[in-house]
């Protein structure tokens, strides 16, 4: 069986860890590959999957074999066939070496890849694929994207399947599994997920939402936007488990919730915030209306990436709608004003949710980024 080695290091928040172990499980569960994750901070990845223990050197989970990648390199882990660095963490070079050691004790040298960051910018299909000479091995970039000059996105084959047979009754449990302490819901109830750094929006749209002639349900996993919101609330500290009206608005204030348990949450909403990286893309995944918050970069290089997406994203809307998302996503993301663009929102509900639906298709023919990996590696 070919062995593939992935690194991951936990630069901040839970994208890094995310994006690694749904790559790690896919590759090992769907393509048979005998897979290992190196993973600097266990008890981030803990917290997205709680079976995970953050004091053991070595464990199994899902066929895959995870490891904490120490400070102090065992100079002796021999390099798999690929090897996988993500988001240019840097491997050790002690593992380098091996990889060196490999390459001459074979006729091949490993695989290596440095998987990038996703970004919808122009300038990534001209750079997807391409080597990097590395002391005699080569390093290739390999880029998730948007298009088929990309790697396209993780999405599991399990995951899809699993969304495509959910039913609103499905949703409904979730929901009350989820925040038992719900108040009994009527059929124009919305229901939304909030997943945010601290927001500049947030005060306003909540305002908003206060005053909506139907009954709103908004969950929130605890995380940072949570002390922004306590500050608005005004009523002490929120706890976890907790449903807290504010308004129209009921509150549900959820623990950090495994990455499967996520995943059913976006596709039992009517509307789901998401940022950063993973959960952006899960949202698509979803098919259903999303606003993202970027991950904030120094000197707004991120308002580039946003824009980027956002041409893809808006290009099939009406005009007047795709500048209402256009402005409320800005608003989210920068501050501004946001009761104007979300009216229009609150209207069009019907269309932006075709539209997610196809965008979502349109995502799927581009197949998915451990498949296109895969095939990348056969390739070389
Ligand atoms: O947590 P994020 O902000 O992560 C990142 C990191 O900051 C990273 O350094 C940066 O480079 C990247 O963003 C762009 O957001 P993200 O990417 O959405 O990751 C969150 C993960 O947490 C994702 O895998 C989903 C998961 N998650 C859960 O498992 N349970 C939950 O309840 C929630 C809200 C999220």
């Amino acid at each position: 069986m070919q062995t593939w080695a992935i690194f991951c290091r936990v630069v901040d928040n839970f994208g890094d860890i995310g994006v690694c172990w749904r790559l790690a499980r896919q590759l090992a569960n769907e393509h048979a590959l005998d897979v290992t994750l190196w993973v600097d901070d266990l008890a981030s990845f803990a917290k997205i999957r709680p079976e995970i223990n953050s004091n053991l050197a070595t464990q199994t989970l899902e066929t895959v074999t995870i490891r904490h990648w120490p400070e102090n390199w065992p100079a002796a882990i021999p390099a798999s066939d690929v090897v996988i660095e993500t988001f240019a963490c840097d491997l050790p070079p002690a593992y380098i070496e091996q990889m060196r050691t490999h390459a001459a004790a074979n006729s091949t040298a490993p695989i290596w890849i440095n998987l990038d960051y996703l970004s919808a910018e122009d300038w990534v299909s001209g750079c997807h694929g391409l080597p990097s000479p590395q002391n005699g091995l080569k390093k290739y970039f390999f880029f998730p994207g948007f298009n088929e000059k990309t790697g396209g996105l993780i999405g599991e084959q399990s995951m899809r399947q699993q969304r495509a047979a959910w039913t609103a009754s499905d949703a409904a449990a979730l929901r009350q599994r989820l925040a038992p302490k719900l108040p009994v819901t009527n059929a124009d109830t919305q229901y939304f997920s909030l997943f945010a750094y601290e927001n500049p929006a947030l005060n306003a749209w909540l305002e908003q939402l206060k005053d909506s002639p139907s009954p709103i349900v908004l969950f929130v996993p605890e995380g940072r936007v949570l002390p922004q919101i306590e500050q608005l609330l005004m009523l002490g500290e929120l706890h976890t488990g907790e449903v807290y009206q504010y308004g129209a608005v009921s509150l549900a204030i959820l623990p950090m919730l495994s990455q499967d348990d996520y995943d059913r949450l976006l596709w039992s909403c009517d509307l789901n915030f998401v940022r950063g990286e993973d959960s952006f893309v899960r949202a698509q995944w979803a098919a259903l209306p999303m606003i993202w918050q970027i991950y904030p970069q120094s000197e707004d290089t991120h308002l580039e990436k946003l824009d980027a997406f956002l041409q893809l994203y808006l290009a099939d809307l009406p005009p007047e709608l795709a500048t209402a998302l256009r402005d409320f996503y800005y608003a989210w993301n920068q501050g501004g004003d946001i009761a104007q663009s979300w009216r229009m929102l609150n209207t069009e509900r019907e269309i932006l949710r075709q539209h997610a639906k196809n965008w979502a298709k349109r995502l799927a023919a581009h197949g998915d980024l451990a498949t296109n990996l895969v095939k990348f590696t056969q390739s070389i």
